[in-house]
């Protein structure tokens, strides 16, 4: 799973990256923007995970974890050339970053702070590197279907027409029904309308007491949007205390928790993911699948060869198990269902799976 920073230049996404990753990238006012992308994992905390490996003391504990990229600022008016492009198509999740702090260091380039305005601008431009994607495919599919006839060809196109409308007027492509086959053809395409998308403002500090609820400070924001906010400035400068400290100074500014945690958990929300847990001989592990996934897609995230060669999968929640005991507790009181490779995993669920190799 992997989340992509992006955003205008001078936002705060290397500010934000470091608060979540603790990567300690150098942060600079003054730059050439020419770097390359920043890249960590970061691990999905997840109290079911602790609380089942607590059971099993002897056995390690991996959590899941995200794939956090941090791009370099794309200007005004130039995503849709943007080298950057295959970074944001690659990504399950796109996180812009936006600016809602003053700094005279740093000036807005438009000289105005206006974070809906911005992102609007965003929003817009993302759809019109959808619609040049689709209109360079289908200039292509003109031109080879005039010198043969190709039924896969065909149905491309035709999807593709019906995308334009939509990606025309600027509205992306989120509320288009489209059949299961369709589906599946529109996702080679990796359109960034279509990928999961968070804001996320970077307020000033003397907004601090808006944190939680940055739509009242900003109406134009719209409530259909997925908005989140956090003070780079002041949550840099605590997570550079010791943790004693830590704790204090949050109270004195009104933090009840640290961007980075909020964060991690509306990654997770966001991109519409569960989590399953494993427990091997040596680990118990935390991994994340997409809502729906079946248990064969799950024994796939694990290894292909456990999804190649899936015989069943031996199923009970985590809460039950934790109820009874242990795995071995559960099996006795015969709580352990046997699950085909198209049960629909459940967040929470405790799976063995049991294949040939
Ligand atoms: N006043 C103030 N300054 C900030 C805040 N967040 C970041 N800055 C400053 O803004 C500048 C850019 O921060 P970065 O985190 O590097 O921003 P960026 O979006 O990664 O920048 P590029 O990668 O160059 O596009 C730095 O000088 C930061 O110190 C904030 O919340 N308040
Ligand atoms: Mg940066």
């Amino acid at each position: 799973m992997n989340i992509t920073l992006f955003g205008y230049p001078k936002t705060g996404k290397t500010t934000l990256f470091n608060l979540v990753t603790g990567a300690g990238v150098e942060v600079r006012a003054y730059d050439d923007g020419k770097r390359e992308p920043n890249v960590r994992a970061v691990p999905l905390p997840d109290g079911r995970l602790d609380r089942i490996a607590a059971v099993y003391p002897e056995k390690k504990k991996i959590a899941a974890s995200m794939d956090l990229t941090d791009l370099v600022g794309i200007s005004f008016g130039e995503v849709k050339g943007s080298l950057l492009l295959g970074h944001l198509r690659k990504a399950d999740g796109l996180v812009h970053v936006v600016r809602g702090f003053e700094n005279e260091d740093v000036p807005h380039p438009k000289g105005r702070l206006d974070p809906a305005g911005d992102i609007r601008v965003m929003e817009e431009e993302l759809v019109l590197a959808d619609l040049l994607l689709a209109d360079g495919r289908l200039e292509r599919l003109e031109k080879d279907l005039k010198k043969m006839k190709d039924p896969e060809g065909e149905k491309e196109r035709e999807l593709l027409q019906r995308l334009r409308p939509g990606l025309e007027s600027g509205r992306g492509l989120r509320d288009l029904p489209l059949a299961p086959a369709e589906q599946k053809l529109i996702r080679s395409f990796a359109f960034l309308s279509l990928k999961p998308l968070l804001h996320v403002i970077n307020m000033d500090e003397k907004d601090l007491a808006s944190l939680r609820r940055p739509e009242a400070l900003f109406p134009a924001l719209g409530a259909s949007r997925r908005v989140m906010a956090f003070c780079g400035r002041i949550e840099n400068d605590i997570a550079g205390l010791e943790e004693g400290e830590k704790q204090a100074f949050m109270a004195e500014y009104g933090l009840d928790d640290m961007s980075a945690s909020r964060f991690t958990g509306q990654a997770v929300a966001f991109l519409d993911r569960i989590s399953f847990f494993t427990v091997g001989k040596d680990e118990v592990r935390a991994w994340t699948v997409k809502r729906g996934a079946s248990a064969a897609e799950a024994a796939g995230a694990i290894h292909s060869d456990i999804a190649k060669g899936f015989i069943r999968a031996e199923v009970v929640a985590a809460e039950e198990l934790l109820r009874l005991g242990s795995l071995h507790h559960a099996k006795e009181a015969g709580a352990i269902r046997l699950e085909g490779k198209d049960y629909a995993v459940r967040d929470g669920d405790v799976i063995y799976f049991r294949f040939a190799p």
